[in-house]
């Protein structure tokens, strides 16, 4: 990629401000700039992107197909400003225009198409790949809403609708002439051939366009840039039905099928619509993958697997696996045996989660109605699965039984690789989530740990922090994040820590600004800021956060001449829309925000910001003036998290559980550098196994547990209405994910937390050293983890 000087720079700038938006650098926008930007690097990074293609074909390379429903993607204009080296230049010409480079690259828009860590994770996938100079590109879906955008209205969550393509989106390439049809519905139909085998066609169906729209993906200053091709559902030019009014009819719901992001996580709301959008998605992705295919190698589709590997992102897209063999079989002619050896040689399927209620089942009936000839297919997989199994086993590993088609089961037959997102997370799915796979194939069952792009959550989101890292170690953390590690040197260098400290001071100071232009509470930057941000699930327990709190103001309040470390406690979290549970905790958390944050008696000591609609962008915000990292799941419920090392990557530390990747932040740091406290995932396994936790007894037994419960129902924190729910749901519901049973635990540890911040040197040093060692959790080592074990492409750096 080029380099220029400000003044080529500036050229440029007013060049396409001139021709694109018909305006000069005195008249123009914050939007027209950031137009013009955008502009800038498309004209490079387009060029970039058809010589990498080029490279790619005329190598005849292995590829990855990162196939997701959900890429999480936030702003891409300063990420694609520091991949293209742009950025330098950029924020000085900006700047010595007397612009605001910080309100200029605002004027985008987050692209929020997921819900939470695995849409996050995809994102910061695409980034690690094309840094690393490998040939992979991600397949989703254009959503036209995003994540609904979160509103708070006296405590509870509104949804509206994200409207992010209300303006165009310059990062994308709308590609109608590599469009493809999806089939929906019909009848099945077979004919003999000549030899005797059937050929199935499908008659009827209902036609859908799927339109690649093609979205740049930048490698670090490496010249490769790779794609993330998002499909749009649209009509046949000629629907073939017969009236105006039915033509319009059918347009709208094919229209629906690109609409929205699924809302619910973790849940199973709106059936036929998800599956529709699943099967669309992967349909498009295999047809686009086959043909190119047949375009570039020139050798027969036996040998697909060898150039193409397919890693799905959770089971959304299992649906691919039946998909390939029907095209393999009924378009390109390949018997079973031979499309099963590909097809199984070409998927590989990561997990995200064990909670039951995601692991996805859908009704045999829904999947007929979606596309009878894949649910013939997958008959027919689950037929040839069961065929030579034990029939004790069956219950267990059936693709098929009472009716449900299990997703996490077929994805696991159909691929060559299963893997878990963290080292405990992989142990849990092999000993008990799919133990009866793992005894059949243990093979095929690997970890890898989860990462982040350090680019953005690092060098982007903390710009002086990074700064201060390459005073110190030299710019190579930036390609090679492992050498972070280096500053482990300067732990006892009193100056460097003070830097340090100064660099959180100031991130702190602004994260307060904003807090104050958000919600009008000002907070104290000497206050320890501790932050949980992530969705708001019952199993993440922001409740024992909430629980705490107000543990704290009843301490305030007995004892109101109390000398405690001041506390910021700053929450960002969307519950799904259909989640009651969760969205009454948000309003607790409101309550308790309300009252605390209002009465004279606590004063500076204790503050609680609800920040709205959290989404990448905020993250950007909030997470480099962290001082404390809340990763406090039940432990065994979080596979992995990714919050915990985007947190401890910009020096705050981890408060949490044993659970996920905070297993591995442990080994890493070491014991005096986290706070760790509470029931093991054995402990909570048992539990669940064996009975014999009963949250009524920790409630009648424990004072400070009693009086926090009864604050549910009393009027201390209500606001009009109570926290009925909540209250009999934990003691009624026997408190499913262990609050009570872990608050005492939790206190002590925020007690720890407490005594250590207020020893400046300790805390510092413990920042540093989670800084130090968080270069483990870079995409770049979780993406070369994948390429070794599973994706085995070649290395073009
Ligand atoms: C999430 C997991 O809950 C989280 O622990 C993990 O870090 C992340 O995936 C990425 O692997 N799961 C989901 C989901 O987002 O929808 O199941």
């Amino acid at each position: 990629m080029r380099t220029y000087t400000k003044y080529e720079f500036l050229d440029l700038l007013e060049d396409k401000l001139r021709k694109q938006r018909m305006t000069t650098v005195d008249d123009a926008t914050d939007k027209d700039l950031f137009y013009a930007i955008a502009a800038i690097i498309n004209d490079e990074v387009r060029q970039a992107g058809l010589e990498t293609v080029k490279r790619y074909r005329q190598n005849k390379e292995r590829q990855v197909s990162y196939l997701s429903l959900e890429f999480l993607i936030g702003r891409l204009i300063e990420s694609n400003l520091v991949n293209t080296g742009f950025k330098a230049v950029c924020d000085e010409v900006l700047t010595d225009l007397g612009r605001s480079p910080r309100a200029v690259y605002h004027e985008e828009e987050d692209a929020a198409l997921g819900n939470g860590g695995l849409g996050r994770l995809a994102a910061c996938f695409l980034d690690s790949v094309a840094s690393l100079g490998l040939a992979g590109n991600g397949f989703g879906i254009r959503y036209r809403y995003g994540l609904f955008e979160q509103h708070i209205a006296e405590g509870h969550q509104i949804e509206l609708p994200d409207n992010w393509l209300k303006e165009p989106y310059p990062w994308e390439t709308r590609r109608a002439e590599e469009a493809v049809t999806v089939n929906f519905g019909g009848s099945v139909d077979y004919i003999t051939d000549d030899d005797g085998n059937y050929v199935f066609t499908v008659t009827n169906p209902q036609k859908v366009t799927a339109v690649p729209y093609d979205v740049s993906i930048v490698g670090y200053r490496n010249d490769v840039v790779n794609n993330l091709r998002l499909f749009k559902a649209e009509a046949a030019d000629h629907l073939e039905n017969a009236t105006y009014n039915s033509r319009l009819d059918e347009m709208n719901a094919i229209d629906q099928i690109s609409a929205v992001l699924y809302p619910d996580d973790n849940s199973e709301d709106g059936k036929l619509l998800r599956l529709k959008q699943q099967y669309f998605l992967v349909s498009a992705t295999i047809q686009t993958l086959v043909k190119r295919f047949k375009q570039t190698f020139g050798v027969p589709l036996t040998q697909f697997h060898d150039k193409n590997v397919i890693q799905i992102n959770d089971t959304h897209p299992t649906l691919g696996i039946p998909e390939l063999m029907r095209v393999l079989m009924d378009e390109e002619g390949l018997d079973w045996d031979a499309a099963w050896h590909v097809t199984t040689q070409t998927f590989a399927y990561t997990n995200h989660t064990i909670m039951q209620e995601a692991l996805e089942k859908w009704s045999y009936d829904l999947i007929r109605q979606l596309n009878p000839r894949v649910l013939m297919i997958i008959e027919e997989i689950n037929r040839r699965f069961c065929e030579d199994k034990p029939t004790e086993d069956i219950e267990e590993i059936a693709i098929i039984s009472d009716g449900l088609v299990h997703m996490s089961r077929l994805a696991i037959v159909g691929s060559f690789s299963v893997n878990g997102v963290a080292a405990l997370h992989s142990e849990i799915i092999k000993n008990y989530t799919f133990n009866a796979f793992y005894r059949l194939t243990p093979d095929k069952f690997n970890n890898k740990t989860n990462g982040i792009t350090h680019r953005r959550w690092l060098q982007n989101a903390n710009p002086e922090l990074s700064r201060l890292i390459t005073e110190r170690i030299g710019d190579t953390w930036v390609t090679h994040p492992e050498q972070l590690e280096q500053l482990m040197n300067y732990t006892d260098d009193v100056e460097f820590l003070e830097q340090l400290h100064a660099v959180k001071f100031s991130n702190k100071q602004r994260l307060k600004a904003l807090i104050f232009e958000q919600t009008g509470i000002t907070v104290d930057e000497n206050s320890i800021f501790d932050v949980q941000i992530k969705r708001l699930h019952e199993y993440k327990r922001q409740l024992l956060n909430v629980f705490h709190m107000m543990y704290l103001y009843n301490t305030i309040k007995d004892n109101p001449a109390i000398n405690m470390q001041p506390r910021t406690f700053i929450f960002g979290a969307k519950a799904a829309p259909g989640y009651k549970r969760a969205k009454e905790i948000i309003r607790l958390i409101h309550a308790v925000a309300d009252t605390v944050n209002a009465d004279p008696a606590v004063g500076s000591r204790m503050k609680v910001v609800f920040l709205e609609n959290y989404n990448v962008s905020l993250a950007e915000d909030i997470i480099p003036a962290a001082d404390i990292s809340e990763q406090i799941s039940t432990a065994s419920m979080e596979a992995s998290g990714t919050g915990n090392m985007k947190m401890m990557m910009n020096g705050a530390v981890t408060l949490g559980t044993m659970d996920g990747a905070n297993v591995e932040i442990d080994e890493r740091v070491g014991r005096d550098n986290i706070i760790i406290f509470g029931l093991s995932s054995d402990d909570v396994i048992g539990y669940q196994h064996n009975g014999g936790y009963n949250a009524r007894d920790v409630y009648t037994n424990d004072d400070r547990v009693k009086r926090v419960m009864d604050q549910l129902i009393d009027d201390t924190f209500n606001h009009g209405k109570s926290f009925d729910d909540l209250y009999y749901h934990l003691l009624k519901d026997n408190d499913p994910y262990f609050v009570l049973e872990d608050f005492t635990a939790y206190v002590e540890a925020q007690e720890r937390a407490a005594a250590l911040y207020q020893d400046k040197k300790t805390w510092q040093r413990m920042s540093l050293v989670n800084i130090a060692q968080s270069g483990r959790f870079s995409s770049d080592r979780t993406i070369k983890e994948y390429n070794q074990d599973i994706w085995k492409l070649h290395n073009n750096q």
